[in-house]
């Protein structure tokens, strides 16, 4: 088993950038992509293979099928229908929930015992039907949440603050879609509380930005697809940080979609909360005493989370 294997299912565009920035980052050492599309991972292979004399470390990158999950570390799921303009990410429900379904039941198939990261979206109630149709450990098993969000947050709060976003100590959470919400009790510039930073006389960031800019990494998604029709080297690099601190075995906190078992008061859903990312997958949820406000944000998030899980045949 330790060999970080990695099994991509789904080699399109969020596919591809994760395993691209996993090649730079010589994050794993074996790599397989699997497509319903067989032609498109050949080619994918064979394009990422080319590039090899030029990447961190030696890797094992091809094309493959479902019987190489078997021993591999991690199987990340980026298959899927995308938004088009003027889509939620919540009208993907049905669709993609057939093919989660299809996928779970050949990985089920294999021996398989790693850990899974869901990417396709909707990102929290696919997990949800991922973990729900495999009867896999739900430690094992999470969504990217809303690492994402959290990026973007951090890189807005950044380039305001003069700061690089890597001392921007912040977290989207909730849902990776429209419910989501920043937590800015818990927001801090380096050792500062953003409250206080945006408190300050002259402050770079005033307390009536901090609303726009959450709207602003609530939509900045829509922004993208009507430019470019999908985002992905964002998330592909999201994937790729969430891998490192599973094969790593790293103990660091990212907001992954993870299961509630009766932590802020809610339980049987996947939710994107600060969670402690291991080898073992989610170690830990951290339970934050939220604000009021923040509080309720998360209570609608998950009430959303939860409706739409009951439309579901699973
Ligand atoms: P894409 O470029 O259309 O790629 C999807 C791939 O999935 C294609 O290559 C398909 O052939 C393949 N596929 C479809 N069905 C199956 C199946 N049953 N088995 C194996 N492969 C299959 O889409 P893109 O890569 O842009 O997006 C993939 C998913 O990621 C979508 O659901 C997006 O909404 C989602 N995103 C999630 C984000 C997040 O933050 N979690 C961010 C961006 C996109």
């Amino acid at each position: 088993m330790k060999k970080n294997k990695v099994v991509i299912v789904g080699a399109g565009m969020v596919g591809m950038s994760y395993a691209y920035s996993m090649v730079n980052q010589g994050t794993c050492e074996e790599l397989v992509l699997i497509d319903i599309d067989k032609n498109r991972t050949v080619g994918e292979a064979l394009d990422l293979n080319h590039g090899l004399s030029y990447a961190p470390r030696k890797m094992k990158i091809y094309s493959g099928d479902y019987s190489d999950c078997s021993d591999a570390n991690i199987i990340c799921i980026t298959a899927g229908a995308t938004q088009v303009p003027g889509e939620t990410r919540l009208d993907l429900l049905h669709k993609n929930t057939k093919i989660m379904k299809s996928i779970v039941g050949e990985i089920k198939k294999t021996s398989f015992d790693g850990i899974i990261i869901v990417a396709s979206n909707p990102v929290d109630i696919m997990t949800y039907v991922v973990w729900k149709t495999s009867g896999y450990d739900r430690s094992k098993i999470m969504g990217s949440g809303t690492t994402l969000d959290t990026a973007r947050l951090r890189f807005g709060l950044g380039e305001r603050l003069g700061v690089t976003p890597k001392s921007i100590h912040a977290y989207v959470m909730g849902e990776h879609g429209d419910s989501q919400f920043v937590a800015w009790s818990y927001a801090l510039m380096g050792v500062q509380p953003i409250y206080q930073v945006a408190s300050k006389k002259g402050a770079k960031v005033k307390f009536e930005d901090l609303e726009l800019i959450e709207d602003e990494v609530r939509n900045i998604a829509y922004k993208i697809i009507d430019c470019k029709k999908s985002t992905y080297y964002g998330i592909g690099m999201a994937l790729a940080r969430i891998t490192q601190a599973i094969l790593e075995n790293e103990n660091s906190i990212l907001t992954v979609s993870s299961y509630l078992d009766n932590k802020y008061g809610h339980t049987d859903v996947f939710i994107a909360v600060p969670s402690v990312v291991n080898e073992t997958g989610v170690r830990e949820v951290i339970e934050l005493p939220l604000e009021k406000k923040e509080k309720v944000n998360l209570d609608d998030s998950i009430e959303i989370m939860k409706e739409n899980i009951e439309k579901l045949d699973i």
